[in-house]
């Protein structure tokens, strides 16, 4: 009987750790490339469990737009922020949001949900 729970514990450990890893390196789509739309450097941005893609590249100086597109209801991700560009907004369920601003210097800035759980990076050269 101890055997089985201590066999359980690790067999429940084991999952956890599997899907943290999973969740970490998996999706990790690396330095997205916006598609050109009249001047405006844009992306397309999936939520669902994660931000797909979770990297994405644009040039200083030129106004971005992020169309954020949420295929889930899980409220940890109703909200998107970028903190460094005091956006906050909220993304309903199956609806195309569209968030723009012009990133004046060169960095990586992030993107979370409210909690930080989901993460995203823009990264601006
Ligand atoms: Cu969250």
């Amino acid at each position: 009987m101890e055997n089985m729970q201590i066999i359980g514990l690790f067999l429940i450990l084991f999952v956890l750790i599997f899907y943290i890893y999973w969740i970490r390196f998996t999706q990790k789509q690396v330095g997205a490339k916006a598609k050109e739309d009249d001047g405006v450097q844009a992306f397309d941005v999936i939520v669902k469990g994660v931000y797909s893609p979770n990297v994405i590249s644009a040039k200083v100086g030129k106004p971005v737009r992020i169309n954020f597109l949420r295929q889930e209801n899980s409220e940890c991700s109703r909200f998107v922020i970028f903190s460094d560009f005091n956006i906050r907004k909220e993304l309903p369920e199956n609806e195309t949001v569209s968030i723009e601003f012009t990133p004046e210097k060169a960095g990586e800035y992030l993107f979370t949900c409210d909690m930080g759980m989901y993460q995203g990076k823009l990264i601006v050269k």
